[in-house]
């Protein structure tokens, strides 16, 4: 094994690609190879605690054995992608993965396999979690492999993931070939791991892999109280991120809507994993481009800039946030009567949200608000019903009012029709509630003035038993209280 990986005689082609890529240099003598398989201290972790989603985790992974009996079922965390040549996108593992067993290690797979060989009269499901373990110090793949520790950052050994995670831990090495001679009805979360995927190719279908999905998404519909917790941290994060940004407004009119991104980028990084989803640095007429991240336009005084933006905590919740500011800490008298209707739509949104009510709700409620406006301004011709029948008023509201939250910040989008968009809501659910008005620059059917206006306003809403929390509250969103917010930050 050591000869093989480090050559006197070096010998390019023989060498695994991952040795090459990282540039390392490939003569190795004998006694350099020797010298690097010793004198290194134990590191084992002894006193390790159980991440405090470890409960949840096992009961999510209850549910999900009761629901498909009898059959093997395997959750990729995913693997790295190249971002370009020897460079990767900075790893985001599976939701699905996350969910099932708060873990985020990249190339890990959760195998759920049913006891007894899934053989008639047996129960249950035995969990395991498969991931790479430390990197081996006599073979010298920790200095020498380009996934090495040396490389990428020190591993939890399988003996203290499973301290951390509660599940017994085996060499991911070997998955593939198990999952090959591995007989019985076989599901697998697809679009993560290929390599597994091609493992249990002529095992699958799509058909049934899609209701695996179906599942895990609907699972999340209803968020436990860890996870309600976490969208909270998320979302005061990003309170502070936006704070961080009205501070910052001069140096964006100096520079670009690059300066707002960085700026709220800093907090979510400092605070969190990551931004949950490209932030929507929108200045002026770029507001009405819905998602607009390319977010290297001009910043001017006189314009809005729409913010749309989340902070993902560390167990990769995100909070999904968007407030419409002046960015000369005042709105002039047209903006202000735009922004106004958006306000009074999502007060009537967010009042639609309670448990028992249709998901659609507080969609219908919010537009039929902003239809009411557009009629009122003679922008569409009434009245109003025959608007919403028409949906004519849809040229300037663009989109749906809303959607669930939690780790994606689009959440459960695989979710049914019926259990999703036509269901009802439940205490526990957590989405947004985001209406918006857009006059496109172009548009010639709306007054001259009116064209290059985006407004959005959007807040994260629980959804509790006697009506809904609004998460995000700690920001203001009615026009007077946004200005009195601007000019206290800006000094
Ligand atoms: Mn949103």
């Amino acid at each position: 094994m050591a000869d093989e990986l480090t050559p006197e005689t070096p010998d390019e082609a023989e060498q695994p690609i991952k040795q090459r890529k990282n540039g390392l240099y490939p003569g190795v003598s004998d006694e350099l190879a020797d010298s690097m398989k010793s004198g290194w201290a134990d590191t084992e972790l002894r006193d390790l605690q159980p991440v405090e989603q470890a409960p949840n985790a096992a009961e999510r992974r209850a549910a999900l054995s009761r629901r498909f009996p009898g059959e093997r079922l395997v959750i990729p965390a995913g693997n790295l992608k190249t971002r370009s040549n020897d460079t990767e996108y900075s790893f985001r593992a599976a939701t699905e993965y996350v969910y099932l067993t708060g873990d985020q290690t990249d190339d890990s797979v959760l195998v759920l396999e049913p006891r007894g060989g899934g053989a008639e009269g047996a129960e249950g499901h035995d969990a395991t979690l498969y991931r790479l373990p430390r990197s081996d110090r006599e073979n010298g793949e920790f200095w020498l492999d380009g996934m090495g520790e040396l490389w990428v950052g020190r591993r939890h050994s399988l003996t203290e993931a499973e301290v951390l995670y509660g599940l017994p831990c085996k060499d991911v090495r070997e998955l593939a070939d198990a999952l090959k001679e591995a007989t019985g009805p076989v599901r697998v979360v697809r679009g993560h791991d290929a390599g597994i995927e091609a493992a249990l190719t002529d095992k699958v279908t799509a058909e049934r892999d899609e209701e695996l999905r179906v599942y895990l998404s609907e699972a999340r519909l209803v968020k436990d109280a860890f996870e309600v917790a976490e969208l909270q941290k998320a979302v005061d994060s990003t309170v502070r991120g936006f704070e961080d940004v009205v501070k910052v407004l001069d140096k964006a009119e100096a520079t670009s809507e690059r300066y707002i991104e960085g700026t709220f980028f800093l907090r979510a990084r400092v605070e969190g994993n990551d931004v949950g989803y490209g932030s929507i640095c929108a200045a002026g007429p770029h507001a009405c481009t819905l998602h607009w991240v390319r977010n290297n336009g001009e910043v001017r005084s006189g314009d809005l800039l729409l913010l749309d933006a989340g902070v993902e905590t560390n167990s990769l919740y995100t909070a999904d946030v968007t407030r419409t500011l002046p960015i000369n800490g005042r709105y002039s008298d047209l903006q202000r009567k735009i922004y106004d209707a958006v306000y009074a739509a999502q007060e009537a949104g967010i009042a639609a949200v309670k448990p028992g009510a249709g998901f659609r709700d507080f969609h219908d409620a919010a537009q039929r608000v902003l239809t009411e406006h557009l009629v009122e301004w003679g922008l569409v011709e009434g009245p109003v019903e025959r608007v919403l029948e028409l949906g004519l008023q849809r040229r300037w509201t663009l989109h749906g009012t809303g959607h669930m939250l939690g780790l994606d910040v689009h959440d459960c989008a695989a979710a049914r029709t019926e259990s999703y968009v036509n269901g009802t809501l439940e205490p526990g659910m957590v989405l947004t509630v985001e209406p918006g008005l857009y006059f496109q620059a172009d548009d010639l059917t709306v007054p001259e003035e009116y064209r290059g206006i985006g407004v959005r306003i959007e807040d994260d809403i629980l959804v509790t038993s006697d009506g809904n929390r609004n998460l995000s509250a700690g920001l203001p969103r009615r026009s007077d209280e946004v200005e009195e917010w601007m000019a206290r930050l800006k000094g």
